[in-house]
């Protein structure tokens, strides 16, 4: 009975003594050499190459190194059949919400507008609201979301969030589906983008929804690229109508060195570091689920499916 491990290279030696260390009744191996495919019971992956999960005819169960799950289920050949466990913890929770915080103040104080000034030794004393004065809208109500929702009002914003199903959280004034989604973004003035990527929420940040946003209202986008119509918000920046966004994921990464988010002046981008799961805490929840999985146990992370995410 053997475990595979794929993970980006920078990690993936840790990631696999840790595991090693983890699941000493398990053989864990690396992606690239799996030793006895009919071996393998377990996948423990970020962003499976297509086809790849297929080479395993005994694969019990798939476990995404992460929240999200759409980099498993982008692949087509993917064993249908096979459970996915994702990987969240208070961890992954406290990470965004130390992002979220950030950026939601470095837009609300604004700070861009600061550190421009400086670059030409302009003292620009800008003024901002408090922030009951300021809206924050948080698309996706789920752990991340909630959480970093909860943060925002305890600071003191105004808060709203968005979800699939109608959630209640305290301090949050919440709106849910299609029907809730417009007044949801008229009074947004910083919206913050914690979805999952489905075909639902795939292009949901487009021009469309921009022009459902106030005049000056910002973007923080640290859940999926591909939630976001690149060319519609270089649009919307352009023409004034968005005035800041903060990118934390992107269609490709790492971003290429020639694409225009890395020179625009009211763009900020970070290397998809939001909230990044280690293999310390991590692995431990990882094993933790792969042994209630062996036991038969329920699995708090196992996702379901019919939902996609
Ligand atoms: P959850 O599954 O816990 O929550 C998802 C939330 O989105 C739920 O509130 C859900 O609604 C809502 N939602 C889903 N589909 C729709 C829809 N069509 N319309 C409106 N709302 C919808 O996810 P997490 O909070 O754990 O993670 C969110 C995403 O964050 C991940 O999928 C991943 O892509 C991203 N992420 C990014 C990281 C980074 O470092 N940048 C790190 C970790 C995660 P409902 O409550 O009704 O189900
Ligand atoms: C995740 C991520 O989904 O890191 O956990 O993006």
């Amino acid at each position: 009975m053997s475990l595979v491990i794929r993970v980006g290279p920078a990690r993936a030696d840790w990631w696999l003594a840790h595991m090693r260390a983890l699941l000493p009744e398990i053989e864990c191996r690396p992606w690239d050499d799996p030793g006895d495919l009919d071996a393998v019971r377990y996948a423990v992956v970020w962003k499976p190459p297509a086809g790849g999960l297929k080479r395993f005819p005994n694969l019990e169960l798939i476990v995404s190194i992460g929240a999200g799950i759409d980099h498993i289920l982008a692949d087509p050949e993917r064993p249908a059949d096979v459970p996915i466990v994702r990987t969240t913890s208070g961890e992954l929770t406290q990470r965004m919400r130390e992002y979220v915080l950030l950026h939601v103040l470095r837009l609300h104080r604004d700070l861009p507008a600061i550190e421009a000034a400086q670059k030409s030794a302009e003292w620009r004393q800008v003024v901002t609201p408090p922030a009951p004065g300021r809206t924050v809208g948080v698309m996706g109500l789920g752990n991340l979301g909630a959480d970093a929702a909860r943060a925002l009002a305890a600071v003191g914003f105004a808060v709203r969030g968005w979800s699939r199903s109608p959630k209640s959280v305290a301090g949050v004034e919440t709106f849910a589906g299609e029907a809730g989604l417009d007044a949801f973004l008229a009074g947004t003035d910083i919206l913050v983008c914690l979805l999952p990527l489905t075909d639902a929420t795939r292009g949901i940040l487009d021009a469309r929804l921009f022009a459902k946003l106030p005049e000056g209202a910002s973007i923080i986008n640290a859940a999926r690229g591909e939630h976001l119509v690149e060319a519609d918000l270089i649009a919307a920046l352009d023409a004034g109508h968005i005035r800041y966004a903060t990118l934390d994921v992107f269609h490709e990464e790492p971003l290429p060195p020639g694409h225009p988010f890395w020179r625009h002046p009211r763009v900020y981008v970070t290397p998809h570091v939001a909230s990044l799961i280690d293999p310390v805490a991590g692995g431990e929840i990882i094993a933790a689920n792969i042994r209630r999985f062996i036991a038969g146990e329920p699995i708090p992370d196992l996702v379901d499916l019919s939902k996609g995410y």
